[in-house]
């Protein structure tokens, strides 16, 4: 089947966003890439100057994008485009297209092997199953079960998701999310009870936290919030304000920094977001007061400074950010790595933040943005299997400007200038 009709860049133009970038082409600055074996046309991007140095050229998303050959994965199974899914001409591009709408501030993404994936809903504790098979808005969303536990309010409710790195014979997921007296981390099969693992973690009106994602070390990674009481970050005791490292049986990981304790880094006021590179390195996005958030990049034991500093301080005691934004422009979520960028989605800012990585781990040049005031709110970042992005908009939270066939999701994909000719 083909998409929808393409009126590139007006039919999917968010409300906040009246006298934005023409029809066609959103121009944004973003570090040169370009693709390289073995994914020959878009899937791994490699930098090749500095990131302030080359125009992104961005094509709106009304059209479906083909979906790119996969030899990890299966690509989503996405309607035939119906136009040119991308900009042409030469430079650097990336296309977003909508993948699925009318979701209700989707929170977490989990892919699976079938190549679709799960998305939970935060505030009716649903999980939706995405693709692979497609319809006529996209692909198909099918709700596939609801957490009752889940005791929704303010920012707590039904948030991350993660499968099981072997979910092809075990078929086990992961839910983290708000429930009458805490906030929590349950295991279950699609269509059985959640158990939970992992129970006690603060909760409040805000600063739930609520990230989940197995490392590449096979552990179970937890994310949490300060939930409104600060000193619980720097209280090794406390779970608040904290990365936790467990087995998926819920019990502290072998070769934590603290005995008999899940706890792997601290001084996090609220985290929702993380994720690793090629190298293993571990990133996480932070939500700062009202100054700065910050990108860190996770170590064992590390101590990010919340409440004592925020922002890079130069304070030894603490690991400083390594890239910061202020709240106003930011206000992030979602991160996700594919190859050498990383990508954060965010709220209040509106747009992603994309980021190069060196073979460090710092950061080449300066963050770019991309998608500003295009589609609203932006929370949820994956990195699919196919090497494109999905991004999920956060329109119906309570502080955003719906449009009518919000939430929705979307694919986001960078392509290098010698995009599907190498
Ligand atoms: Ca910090």
């Amino acid at each position: 089947m083909s998409g929808p009709p393409v009126t590139a860049g007006r039919a999917h133009r968010h409300p906040s966003d009246p006298d934005g970038p023409g029809p066609a082409v959103q121009r944004a600055t973003l570090g040169r890439v370009r693709a390289r074996p073995p994914y020959p046309r878009v899937r791994r991007l490699r930098a090749t100057v500095a990131a302030s140095c080359a125009a992104l050229l961005f094509a709106s998303g009304c059209s479906f994008g083909e979906p790119e050959p996969d030899p990890a994965g299966e690509p989503p199974n996405l309607p035939t485009p119906s136009a040119p899914a991308s900009a042409g001409g030469a430079g650097q591009q990336a296309v977003a297209t909508v993948l699925a709408k009318g979701l209700r501030v989707p929170w977490g993404i989990a892919f699976l092997p079938d190549g679709g994936a799960l998305v939970t809903e935060r505030d009716n504790g649903r999980i939706l199953q995405v693709g692979p098979e497609s319809g006529p808005d996209g692909l198909r969303v099918r709700p596939v079960q609801t957490i009752t536990e889940v005791a929704a309010a303010g920012e707590g409710g039904l948030l991350g998701i993660a499968a099981s790195p072997s979910y092809a014979q075990d078929r086990t997921l992961f839910v983290y999310y708000t429930a009458a007296q805490d906030n929590r981390v349950a295991r279950l099969q699609l269509g059985g009870q959640p158990t939970p693992i992992l129970t006690g973690i603060p909760k409040a009106n805000v600063h739930n936290g609520g990230g989940l994602g197995f490392g590449p070390d096979g552990q179970l990674y937890v994310s949490t919030g300060d939930a409104g009481e600060r000193p619980s970050s720097q209280d090794v005791k406390s779970l608040g304000g904290k990365i936790l490292r467990i087995t998926p049986d819920g019990k502290p990981s072998a070769g934590n920094p603290y005995p008999n304790s899940p706890v792997w880094s601290l001084g996090h006021r609220n985290v929702q977001g993380f994720t690793w590179d090629a190298a293993k390195r571990m990133y996480a996005v932070e939500f700062g007061q009202n100054t700065w958030d910050e990108i860190n990049q996770i170590t064992k034991g590390g101590n990010y400074g919340w409440p004592e500093v925020e922002g890079r301080a130069g304070d030894r005691r603490f690991t400083d950010p390594i890239t910061q934004w202020a709240t106003s422009d930011a206000s992030c979520s979602g991160l996700a790595a594919t190859d050498r960028l990383l990508v954060t989605g965010c709220l209040r800012g509106k747009r992603l933040w994309v980021m190069e990585l060196t073979d460090t781990g710092t950061l080449l040049g300066q963050p770019s943005e991309l998608l500003t005031n295009r589609y609203g709110r932006l929370r949820a970042v994956a990195a699919a299997p196919d090497g494109s992005l999905w991004v999920g908009t956060s329109n119906h939270d309570g502080r955003g400007d719906p449009a009518g066939d919000d939430d929705r999701l979307l694919r986001v994909v960078f392509a290098g200038d010698d995009g599907g000719r190498s």
